[in-house]
C-alpha cells in the first residue's frame, strides 16, 4: 500500500482529459491501453509523452495487472522513435516520480526526449 492512495492524489489530471479528448491535443498514439501525445514545454526538439489509459498516480502506485499496460509504454515509445526519425541516433525515456523525482502531473507519463543530444542524465 502506497501512501498516495487518498482521495486527494487519485483525482484527474489534465492527462485523463486529454485521454478522452476533451481538450484539444494532437494525439500521436492511442489504443485502448496507451496515449501518446507532445509535451506542451518541449525539453528537446523531439518531446513526447506515453501514457497509460488507466490512472495510475505515481510509480509507487502500480501494480502487477497494470503490467500490459505499462509494457505497452516501450514498444509505443519504439515505434514512436522511428517515426520522429531519432531512433538510430538515440534518445531517452524518462518517469519521474514524487517530489524528489520532479514528478509534476500524477498520472505517470514516459517521457520520451531526443532529437538532439539531451545531455548528462543528472545535471551536478
Ligand atoms: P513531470 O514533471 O514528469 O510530471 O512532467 C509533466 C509534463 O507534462 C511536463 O513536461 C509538461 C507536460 N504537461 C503538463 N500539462 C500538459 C498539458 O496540458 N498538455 C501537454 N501536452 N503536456 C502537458
Amino acid at each position: 500500500m502506497s501512501n498516495n492512495q487518498d482521495a486527494k492524489e487519485w483525482e484527474e489530471t489534465i492527462f485523463s482529459r486529454i485521454i478522452r479528448q476533451e481538450i484539444p491535443t494532437e494525439l500521436l498514439y492511442q489504443d485502448e491501453l496507451v496515449t501518446a501525445f507532445r509535451d506542451i514545454s518541449p525539453r528537446a526538439k523531439s518531446h513526447i509523452l506515453i501514457i497509460p489509459n488507466k490512472l495510475i498516480p505515481t510509480v509507487n502506485d502500480v501494480e502487477p495487472e497494470d503490467e500490459q499496460a505499462l509494457g505497452r509504454l516501450f514498444t509505443v515509445a519504439k515505434k514512436l522513435a522511428a517515426e520522429e526519425g531519432i531512433a538510430e541516433d538515440g534518445y531517452r525515456l524518462i518517469m519521474n516520480c514524487n517530489r524528489h523525482g520532479g514528478q509534476e502531473v500524477y498520472h505517470i507519463h514516459m517521457h520520451l526526449l531526443g532529437g538532439e543530444p539531451i545531455g548528462p542524465l543528472v545535471a551536478i
